[in-house]
C-alpha cells in the first residue's frame, strides 16, 4: 500500500524543553509539498552540534526534531521535483544548495543563503512545518531533522547518493566527516610532506586528520585533553599525539618546540576562544593556514593582536568542510565506496532511535566518537 500522498505516524525522539531527555513519541508526518521531499531514514548519527540544542547554548525554536547527519531513501517527492525519485539513496543537507543564490553560484562559496543554520526559522523553505505531536506543530532542525523514521526536507537541501551506498556508514557524510575531511583536504588544501596539528579528536577532529594524511601531510600531530582519544586518533592516520594537561608551557609553545617554529596547518576542532587562539599562534607565523571549525557556544568574540597575521599567517574557517552539498557528497560518497578512506574507526556505538538518550550520554562523557542510531 502506497504511503505517497498521505500523511505518516511514525517514531521519532521530539526536544520538548532544553536540557530535558528526548522523549519517544508517535508523531505525524504530512506528504511533502512543492519542491520537497520525503525520505524514510535508515541511519543517523549524534554530532555535538545536536547536543549544543539540547544544553542550549545553540538556541532552536522548540519543540523540536533535532538530528541533521543521517542516510535514507526517498518514499515520495512532491511536485516539481526532479533531482531525487522514489527509491533514491539519499543524504539530507543541513548547509542547502539552491544553486541560484550569489554564494552557490561562487566557485568557493557554500553557505547557501537558504540555509536555516543562520535563519533559525526551523522550518522548511516556506516557512510551515511538517511534524505534528500530539496536536502541536513540531519544528524542524537546520532543514534536515534526522531523529525521526521520516522526515521532509526541501529539494535544495537534499542529495541523491550511489545506489550501492551502506547507509548505516556514510550517514556520517551528512556532517560529521565531511566538515571535517573538508577542512583539511577543501578548506586549508593541506599539501604533501607538510606538517599538521588538529586539535580535538571528536568525529570531526578525526576525520579532519583522515584529510591530512589523504592529502600527503608527513606529520599528525593530534591535541586533546582526553588521552582516551589517541589510540583512535592514531589509527586514522596521527603521528604523534599531546595533552595539554601533561605540560606546564602554553601548548603552542610545546607545538613550536615539535616543529621548529610553527606548523603548516593547524585546525581547532573543539570550538573554544583558548584553543581557537592556540591553534592560531601554532602556525608557523609566515605562512601557516589555520582553520577554524568549531564555533565556540553562544556567539563569544575572539580578541587578537593583527601582528599574528601581518607576517603572513592565513586564518580561516568553514562549515561543512567548504563543500557544496549537491555537488561534492556524491563524490565523496563514490570516494568511500571506491576505498579512499574509511568510515568505521569514527563508527564506535551502534543503537536504535530508543536508545537516543543513552548515545547523548556517550557523547557527553567522551566513551563515544559517532552513535549511530538505525531505524
Ligand atoms: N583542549 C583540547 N581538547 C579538548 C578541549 C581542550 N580544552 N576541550 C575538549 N576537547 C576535546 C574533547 O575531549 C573531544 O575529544 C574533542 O575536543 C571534541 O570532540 P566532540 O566529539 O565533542 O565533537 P565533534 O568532533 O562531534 O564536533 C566538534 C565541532 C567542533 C565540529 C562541533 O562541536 C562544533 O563546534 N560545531 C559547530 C560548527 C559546525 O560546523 N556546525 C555545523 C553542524 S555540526
Ligand atoms: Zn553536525
Amino acid at each position: 500500500m502506497t504511503t505517497a500522498g498521505k500523511v505518516i505516524k511514525c517514531k521519532a525522539a521530539v526536544l520538548w524543553e532544553v536540557n530535558k531527555p528526548f522523549s519517544i513519541e508517535e508523531v505525524e508526518v504530512a506528504p511533502p509539498k512543492a519542491k520537497e521531499v520525503r525520505i524514510k531514514i535508515v541511519a543517523t548519527g549524534i554530532c555535538r552540534s545536536d547536543d549544543h540544542v539540547v544544553v542550549g547554548t545553540l538556541p532552536q525554536r522548540l519543540p523540536i526534531i533535532l538530528g541533521h547527519e543521517a542516510a535514507g531513501i526517498v518514499e515520495s517527492i512532491g511536485e516539481g521535483v526532479t533531482s531525487v525519485k522514489p527509491g533514491d539513496k539519499v543524504i539530507p543537507l543541513f548547509t542547502p544548495q539552491c544553486k541560484e543564490c550569489k554564494v552557490c553560484k561562487h566557485p568557493n562559496g557554500n553557505t547557501c543563503i537558504k540555509n536555516d543554520l543562520t535563519a533559525g526559522r526551523c522550518t522548511l523553505q516556506d516557512g510551515t512545518t511538517r511534524f505534528t505531536c500530539r496536536g502541536k506543530p513540531i519544528h524542524h532542525f537546520a532543514a534536515t531533522s534526522t531523529f525521526t523514521e521520516y522526515t521532509v526536507t526541501d529539494e535544495i537541501s537534499v542529495v541523491k547518493i550511489d545506489s550501492s551506498s551502506p547507509l548505516e556508514k556514510v550517514c556520517l557524510m551528512g556532517c560529521g566527516f565531511t566538515t571535517g575531511y573538508g577542512s583539511a583536504v577543501k578548506v586549508a588544501k593541506v599539501t604533501p610532506g607538510s606538517t599538521c596539528v588538529v586539535f580535538g579528536l571528536g568525529g570531526v577532529g578525526l576525520s579532519v586528520v583522515i584529510g591530512c594524511k589523504s592529502a600527503g601531510a608527513s606529520r599528525i600531530i593530534g591535541v586533546d585533553i582526553n588521552k582516551d582519544k589517541f589510540a583512535k586518533a592514531k589509527e586514522v592516520g596521527a603521528t604523534e599525539c599531546i595533552n595539554p594537561l601533561d605540560y606546564k608551557k602554553p601548548i603552542h609553545d610545546v607545538l613550536a618546540e615539535m616543529t621548529d617554529d610553527g606548523v603548516d596547518f593547524s585546525f581547532e576542532v573543539i570550538g573554544r576562544i583558548d584553543t581557537i587562539t592556540a591553534a592560531l599562534l601554532s602556525c608557523n607565523k609566515a605562512y601557516g593556514v589555520c582553520v577554524i571549525v568549531g564555533v565556540p557556544p553562544n556567539a563569544q568574540n575572539v580578541s587578537i593582536n593583527p601582528m599574528l597575521l601581518l607576517n603572513g599567517r592565513t586564518w580561516k574557517g568553514a562549515v561543512f568542510g567548504g563543500f557544496k552539498g549537491r555537488d561534492d557528497v556524491p563524490k565523496l560518497v563514490s570516494d568511500f565506496i571506491n576505498k579512499k578512506f574509511k568510515l568505521d574507526p569514527l563508527i564506535t556505538h551502534v543503537s536504535s532511535l530508543d536508545k537516543i538518550n543513552e548515545g547523548f550520554e556517550m557523547l557527553r562523557s567522551g566513551k563515544s566518537i559517532r552513535t549511530i542510531l538505525t531505524m
